[in-house]
This record gives C-alpha cells, sequence and structure tokens, in this order.
C-alpha cells in the first residue's frame, strides 16, 4: 500500500485486521535487524523522526540522527527501549542520516553496522563496538574502507565466518557507483545511471568481513539473483529485482537471500548453497505494508521463525515514520517460505 493510496484508508479497521500491533510505540522505529544472543532478542532498527525534511525519490525525508536497540526477554514479552545506543553527533566521519543498521557478536563484543551520509554527501557504511549488545556503542574514527550504499546487514556462518550484505538503489545510491566511482552528476535524480529496463539489474554486495569485523576482508562481489532459466533478473523486472534491505538467513542448510523490491514493495527471497550465491529468485515473504519502504529480518528463536517487518499504520501512512513488528513465518515441506499478508 504505497504513499500514495493513504487517503483511502481506514486506519481503525486496517489496524484490526492487521497481522501483528507495533512492537513500541513511543517512538518511531523501522528497518528492524534481529538477532538472538545469549538466550534474548535483540533489535536494530532505525528511529525515525520528523525532521521536517520534505518527501522526496532520494529519501531526504528519512533525516534520522540515531540508533535505540530494542530488547525482549522472549518473543511474547515486552519490547524494551534501551536509549540512546549511538548519535550521528558521535559518529567523525558521518554527517546525517543514520538509516538501516545491523549488528553482530564475536568473541563477546557487539558489532553495530550502520550506513550514514560523510561530510561529501556519499554514503559509507561504519562500525561502533561495545561490550553489550544493547550499547552504548563506540563508532572507529572512519568509515569501512571501500565501503558505499545503504542497507548493512552482517551474516554469521555456521564456520565462525561473517559476511556483509549491503546495497540499495536511488537515495541509496548504488547506481553511482557502476564504475567503481562515485558519479556525482544529476544530484537530483533518483534514477540516473539505473541500467535500462532490459538490462540485468543492479546487484547487492558481499563482502567477507576481516577477523576483527572492523573491514572488508575482501573486495566486495556482486551477488547474483537468477530467474528459473539461469538468467539474471532484469532491471525492468520490478516486482522481483533487488532495491534494497538485503538479508541473509540460512535454513535446512540453504542460504536464503531476502530483500525489498522498493518501488513495488515486495519483500522477496531468493536460495543458494553458498554465501556467495547464486540465488535463484523463489517467491514473496511479505506483501506490501502501509508506507512506501518495506524493510524486514529473519531470526529463528527457540526452534520458531519469525519474520521482524516495519509498516506506517501507527503514523496513519507518514512514510518516514514506521514501526516495528513481528509475526511468526513458516516454510512448507520443500523449504519454501508461506508468503504473508501484513493485514
Ligand atoms: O530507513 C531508511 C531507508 O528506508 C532504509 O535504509 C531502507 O532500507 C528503507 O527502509
Amino acid at each position: 500500500m504505497p504513499e500514495d493510496n493513504i487517503d483511502h484508508i481506514d486506519f481503525k479497521a486496517l489496524n484490526k485486521k492487521a497481522l501483528s500491533a507495533p512492537l513500541v510505540t513511543h517512538i518511531y522505529t523501522a528497518d528492524p535487524s534481529a538477532h538472538y544472543f545469549n538466550g534474548k532478542i535483540y533489535i536494530y532498527p532505525s528511529h525515525d523522526i520528523d525532521a521536517g525534511e520534505a518527501f522526496d525519490d532520494l529519501g531526504s525525508h528519512f533525516a534520522m540522527e540515531d540508533y535505540h536497540v530494542i530488547s525482549m526477554d522472549n518473543i511474547d514479552s515486552k519490547a524494551v527501549d534501551n536509549g540512546v545506543a549511538l548519535h550521528v553527533d558521535d559518529v567523525p566521519w558521518a554527517k546525517q542520516q543514520m538509516w538501516a543498521p545491523d549488528a553482530n557478536e564475536k568473541d563477546g563484543k557487539f558489532y553495530l553496522f550502520f550506513p550514514a551520509k560523510d561530510y561529501e554527501g556519499i554514503f559509507r557504511i561504519g562500525v561502533a563496538i561495545s561490550d553489550s549488545p544493547t550499547g552504548p556503542f563506540k563508532a572507529e574514527p572512519k568509515a569501512i574502507e571501500g565501503s558505499f550504499s545503504i542497507d548493512p546487514a552482517v551474516f554469521k556462518d555456521d564456520d565462525g565466518a561473517y559476511y556483509m550484505y549491503f546495497g540499495g538503489l536511488w537515495g541509496g545510491q548504488l547506481q553511482r557507483w557502476r564504475t567503481g566511482v562515485f558519479n556525482a552528476d544529476q544530484p537530483e535524480s533518483p534514477t540516473a545511471f539505473l541500467p535500462a529496463d532490459d538490462e540485468p539489474a543492479l546487484l547487492p554486495l558481499v563482502a567477507k568481513m576481516s577477523e576483527d569485523l572492523l573491514a572488508f576482508g575482501e573486495t566486495p562481489k556482486a551477488l547474483e539473483i537468477l530467474d528459473e532459466n539461469g538468467d539474471l533478473l532484469l532491471s525492468g523486472d520490478n516486482d522481483r529485482r533487488f532495491f534494497e534491505a538485503a538479508w541473509l538467513h540460512k535454513h535446512n542448510g540453504k542460504y536464503y537471500f531476502s530483500y525489498s523490491t522498493g518501488d513495488t514493495h515486495f519483500i522477496c527471497y531468493a536460495i543458494g548453497d553458498s554465501p556467495y550465491g547464486p540465488f535463484i529468485y523463489t517467491g514473496r515473504i511479505l506483501n506490501p505494508v502501509v508506507g512506501w519502504t518495506s524493510h524486514h529480518s529473519v531470526c529463528e528463536v527457540e526452534g520458531k521463525t519469525y519474520l521482524f517487518y516495519h509498516d506506517s499504520s501507527l503514523s496513519k501512512g507518514i512514510t518516514h515514520l514506521r514501526s516495528v513488528k513481528v509475526a511468526e513465518l513458516k516454510y512448507r515441506q520443500d523449504g519454501t517460505i508461506i508468503t504473508l499478508n501484513p493485514y
């Protein structure tokens, strides 16, 4: 239910038939990256605010300044806001727009990975460290060397290797890096430099992380998402191609790469045999929510799988004021996922 339809929405009726309610209502939260650390659920969301920026297709209205970590003792318990975990003012290289983060744990330390625009207006990805899953986190002085674009998701594989998945179109600037250097031409255009509709779609990136999780351990590689014939999805295949919100999880030994299709508002998934892919497009996880963006994570808690997602129902459709929700996700025998309808 994209932004232009909200005039016709009866929010009372919609909220009644909603799959789930916002986990917290005292602040707006979005882009939930959920993890199960030491028997508790930790959610690393964006913290949405109304900074008075006008709506545009570059996402200038997403002018977030800090992160709060939300924790839950179990899936039915109250969600607790642990306060400010990191503020943009405490990140030396970042100027604005603290977008979708993720976190992970290694050897008792917790690492928050986050995108923000630097002082040249270029999205980079940074790391901040804490001894606690709820922070506060201390940011590294510089962004990850060679990082660009948005929406980092850091997956730990069973062999102990960590991989970062990232990238996002339009305001996420991925299309500006096609030649390997940032293209600053036509700064107001969200769609300049995208491939033509009949060309392969832009791909998300993956890089194994260094041992200390503070750097890429290798040059990021493109993550191939193929159709049923083994061909790359096309740029004009807006219902299936990658747009933003990368996430990786494993189920029964298979790798599931999931993502948002952006302007068509689906959360889709593709399955592969390696953290590097290739991934075969398989289907939809979540149908469109109220609000323009859709962003999620998949987290296993005590033998059940949950989809953490967001919508703009609490703010009555204001696209940059979103709320994090959770619902159980179920697989069929063949490993495909049963699509959720949010209302
Ligand atoms: O929250 C800002 C941006 O909106 C995220 O980085 C995207 O994934 C979209 O949800």
